[in-house]
C-alpha cells in the first residue's frame, strides 16, 4: 500500500458486538478506507452490515478472504485469531488483534493509542489491543510513570457484565428478573457467571490459574499485571490485582493505589492527569464518576484523587472509570488503525515473522531494594524478536475452525446478537 492510497480494511468478527462497533467507529471517525470487507463465520453469510450509507455483504472468513487486504481489525476471539491472523499476515495484511492470543508475544506490540504509540513502529505484521481493564488504566499510569516514576500499583477492578459480551448483558437482565421475583432475594446462577450476579459481586473473571508463579490468580488479573508491564515498558513493576465482576451493564471501574518513586501531592497528580489527552479529571471530590454516567463516552475518567495515608509522601489513591466497550476494545482498535495509516506502517515488513513464545513475565518480585531507580520511558518500544519456527509454520497450515468462533470482549453496541456474539469471551 502506498501513502496516497487508502487501505483495503477487513473486519474479522464483523457481526460481533465489537466488530460492529469497530465498523461504526471507522465510519464516524472518517478513517480513509478504499474498501471495507466484513468477515465472519459461514453462518453469518447472507447478513449485511451498514457502512457509510452502504449495506455490505458479510464474507466468509477464509484464508483467501485476506487476499488484497491491507489492514485487518480482528475481534473474533483467541481461537480464530490463532488460526486466521497468520493467514492474513502471510498475504501481506497488517493485523490489529483484539484477542488475548498474541498480546504477550515479544514481537507483537501491545499498544494503547496515545500511551505507547512508538511501539507500533516495530510491528512485524501483528499489533495487539490490550484487555479492557488494562487499557483504561494506561493513560493514567503512563503519565505518572513518566512524570514521577512508579514503584508499585495495587488495583481492584469493578467490571461490568458487558465485558462478557452479549451473554453477560443477557445474564444480568435474567438474574435481575429472578432476583426481583425471588422472595428471599437470592435467585439462580445465570451463565456466564459463577454466582448470581444481581445484587451481588463476583471476585472471579475468567479462569483460575495453576502455574506456580500466578497460582490462584484469575486470568483476568494476570492479564492486567502482564499487559501493564509490557505497555509501560516496566517489566519488573510491582503490581497486584483483584478483578471483580459487578452488576453494572457497561463501564469498568478501578480503585487504584500507586506508590510513586518521587514524592508527589494529589494536586500535582490531578494537574498531570488533566494535561493527559483522553483523561477527564473531576473538578471537585463530589464530582466522582460512576459507570452508568459515563457509559457511551470515550474518555478515561479519574476522580477521588487523594493521598494514601499509609504512605503519605509517595502514595496516591484514585478512582478510574471508563466505557470498557470503547477505550477497552473498539475505539482503541480504530485509533491504532488511524495511527498505522498515518505512520505509513500499513505494510508487513519484508522479513516479517513473529516469535510465538511469550516472554516469561514474573508476577511476584522480591523487594530487594529501597532505592528509586528510574525505569525506561513508557513509550520505549518493546524489543522485537525475529524468528520463524516450526510451530508458526504449522499454525499457518491449520484450517480455520469458525464453529468455535467466540468474541473476546468487551462487546459493544446494542445491535441484535448473532450466535457468534452469544458465546462467552476469553
Ligand atoms: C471482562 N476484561 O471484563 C474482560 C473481557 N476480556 O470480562
Amino acid at each position: 500500500m502506498t501513502t496516497t492510497t487508502p487501505p483495503v480494511i477487513a473486519v474479522l468478527g464483523a457481526t460481533g458486538l465489537v466488530g460492529r462497533a469497530i465498523i461504526e467507529f471507522l465510519a464516524a471517525r472518517k478513517v480513509p478506507v478504499k474498501r471495507l470487507v466484513p468477515l465472519a463465520s459461514k453462518r453469518s453469510v447472507g447478513q449485511t452490515i451498514p457502512f457509510n450509507e452502504e449495506a455490505l455483504a458479510v464474507v466468509e472468513a477464509t484464508p483467501e478472504a485476506f487476499d488484497g487486504v491491507d489492514l485487518v481489525l480482528a475481534s473474533a476471539g483467541g481461537a480464530i485469531s490463532e488460526q486466521l491472523v497468520p493467514e492474513a499476515v502471510k498475504r501481506g495484511a497488517v493485523v490489529i488483534d483484539n484477542s488475548s492470543f498474541y498480546r504477550m508475544y515479544d514481537s507483537v506490540p501491545l499498544v494503547v493509542a496515545g500511551v505507547n504509540d512508538k511501539a507500533l513502529d516495530e510491528h512485524a505484521g501483528i499489533i495487539a489491543n490490550p484487555n479492557c481493564s488494562t487499557a483504561q488504566l494506561m493513560p493514567v499510569l503512563g503519565t505518572l510513570a513518566k512524570a514521577q516514576g512508579i514503584k508499585r500499583v495495587m488495583v481492584s477492578t469493578y467490571q461490568s457484565v458487558s465485558g462478557s459480551g452479549k451473554e453477560g448483558l443477557d445474564g444480568l437482565r435474567q438474574s435481575t428478573a429472578d432476583f426481583l421475583k425471588d422472595d428471599e432475594g437470592k435467585g439462580d446462577t445465570v451463565a456466564p457467571f459463577q454466582r448470581p450476579i444481581a445484587g451481588n459481586l463476583i471476585p472471579h473473571i475468567d479462569v483460575f490459574c495453576d502455574d506456580d508463579e500466578v497460582k490462584d490468580y484469575t486470568k483476568e488479573e494476570v492479564k492486567l499485571i502482564r499487559e501493564t508491564r509490557k505497555i509501560l515498558g516496566l517489566p519488573h513493576l510491582k503490581i497486584a490485582a483483584t478483578a471483580v465482576r459487578v452488576p453494572v451493564m457497561v463501564g469498568h471501574s478501578e480503585s487504584v493505589t500507586i506508590d510513586l518513586e518521587r514524592p508527589c501531592t494529589p494536586a500535582k497528580v490531578a494537574k498531570l492527569l488533566k494535561d493527559t489527552p483522553d483523561v477527564v479529571v473531576a473538578e471537585r471530590r463530589e464530582d466522582y464518576h460512576t459507570p452508568r454516567e459515563i457509559a457511551g463516552t470515550d474518555p478515561v475518567y479519574v476522580s477521588r484523587i487523594r493521598r494514601d495515608t499509609s504512605n503519605p509522601a509517595h502514595g496516591i489513591q484514585l478512582w478510574v472509570v471508563a466505557d470498557n466497550l470503547r477505550i477497552g476494545a473498539a475505539l482503541n482498535a480504530v485509533r491504532l488503525a488511524e495511527l498505522v495509516i498515518a505512520k505509513n506502517l500499513c505494510t508487513v515488513p519484508e522479513h516479517h515473522v513473529f516469535n510465538p513464545k511469550p516472554a516469561p513475565e514474573p508476577v511476584v518480585e522480591e523487594d530487594t531494594s529501597t532505592e528509586t531507580e528510574v525505569e525506561p520511558a513508557a513509550d520505549e518500544p518493546a524489543k522485537r524478536v525475529l524468528s520463524l519456527n516450526a510451530d508458526e509454520a504449522e499454525g499457518l497450515a491449520k484450517p480455520p475452525n469458525l464453529d468455535d468462533e467466540d468474541e473476546e470482549t468487551e462487546g459493544s453496541t446494542t445491535d441484535a446478537p448473532t450466535p457468534v456474539e452469544e458465546k462467552a469471551n476469553v
